[in-house]
């Protein structure tokens, strides 16, 4: 396939952020659910291992389009986490066997191209549980061997809603001598301890990651908000990571404290959210002029958007995206479509102008978000989930 780019360039992250911008994957979970590979709620990491070949499938689409790293599908596949949402296949298949077969497969694609494999972490029940940090270190350090036993090029903790977590997963990850990235998955608002997100930046920094910034619960334009409020507070610190950044693609100016899990939409009707591959070329320019060095997707985020970041950034990369090679631009095909008023629409500026319609005629713009939050201990949501289980044995028994 023609996933390769001729020039080949340094196999070390520092050196690929330091000489250009970085462009990641997009959001694997949500992708492999809409195709019938992942379960929704558990997420289902085992995928590695029963279904490769959709796993495989999916980083090979990123990379066609344009990633520069492929992340092991290795998301919520920490020991505590299978064990706690008590699926069979996960307790007999374990945590090993998946991480391992998450970095074969991402190793296996990488290599049709030039890019570059990482490992991915997240938080852990653990922390939710309040057992400790000792105990949620040992939680990451059962990924981090097996990311190192595969010699993967570097690590990334992700979707932590509390700092306080992300450090003890900076901390333990910069003992494997790995570049480490971290994203939270916070908004403008901060952590859901109630942590400034310019703070929580430059705590991260001051932790020793390499690359600082948010993914997911926020689409692009919130998720940028976000960033600007880190960068002034990481200037100000005088302290300079990397910036990184991997909205979801739903755009969310509605979402509350915890982003989209608290849109009503969550997780199952979040279509009409998607944005559009202008959108996502927008977003590419402006974290790009931000001064972020690694833009990525997370949530939402479709191999088609990446394809629309890379070929925003093409200039600034020296290249197309792969498939662009192949095919040629957008404008190339749509010239030579049947319709003159299809054809017409071979411009930038006409997708640029566009507003497109939703074509639902009783959809609100904004939806009511649902306050609960809860977040840390599951008390609250313990307690609730006894009572409705109450109403429900109750109403079974009628
Ligand atoms: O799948 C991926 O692309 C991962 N790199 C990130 C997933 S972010 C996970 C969202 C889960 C939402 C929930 O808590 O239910
Ligand atoms: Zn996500």
């Amino acid at each position: 396939m023609s996933g390769k780019v001729e020039i080949s360039r340094p196999r070390n992250i520092m050196d690929r952020l330091a000489s250009g911008v970085v462009i990641g994957d997009g959001g694997y979970v949500f992708a492999l659910e809409k195709r019938g590979y992942v379960r929704a709620g558990a997420w289902t990491p085992e995928s590695t291992v029963k279904h490769p070949e959709a796993v495989r499938q999916l980083h090979r689409e990123f990379l066609r389009s344009g990633s520069d790293v492929i992340q092991a599908f290795t998301f919520y596949a920490s020991e505590d986490k299978l064990e706690n949402r008590g699926n069979d296949a996960a307790q007999t298949i374990g945590v090993h066997e998946i991480n391992k077969a998450a970095c074969d497969l991402a190793k296996e694609v990488a290599a049709e191209g030039d890019a570059l494999v990482l490992g991915g972490l997240s938080q852990t029940p653990t922390y939710l549980s309040g057992l400790g940090k000792e105990a949620v270190q040992q939680e990451f350090q059962k990924q981090i061997d097996v990311f190192v036993e595969n010699d993967l090029d570097f690590i990334l903790g992700e979707y932590f809603e509390h700092v306080e977590e992300a450090e003890w997963a900076v901390e333990v990850i910069k003992k494997c001598g790995k570049p480490v990235g971290i994203t939270l998955c916070i908004g403008p608002e901060g952590d859901l301890h109630g942590i400034p997100a310019g703070e929580c930046a430059v705590r991260l920094a001051k932790a020793g990651a390499d690359m600082v910034g948010v993914n997911c619960h926020f689409g692009p334009t919130v998720s940028l908000e976000t960033m600007r409020i880190m960068k002034a507070a990481l200037e100000k610190a005088s302290l300079s990571p990397y910036l990184i950044v991997q909205p979801l693609g739903y755009v969310t100016p509605d979402a509350s404290r915890q982003g989209f899990i608290d849109l009503p939409e969550f997780p199952y009707a979040l279509e009409p959210r998607v944005i559009t591959r202008w959108e996502a070329q927008t977003f590419a320019r402006e974290a790009y002029n931000m001064g972020i060095k690694f833009i990525g997707g997370c949530c939402g985020f479709e191999a088609y958007h990446i394809r629309a970041v890379a070929e925003e950034l093409s200039k600034e990369r020296g290249h197309p995206p792969p498939i662009g090679e192949e095919y040629g631009t957008w404008v190339d095909g749509l010239k030579l479509h049947t319709k003159p008023w299809v054809r017409a629409r071979a411009s930038r500026s006409y997708w640029d102008n566009l507003k497109p319609a939703s074509g639902r005629p009783f959809c609100s713009s904004f939806s009511m978000c649902d306050s609960w939050g809860v977040t840390q201990g599951h008390k609250e949501l313990m307690q609730h989930k006894e009572a409705t289980t109450d109403v429900e044995l109750q109403n079974t028994h009628k």
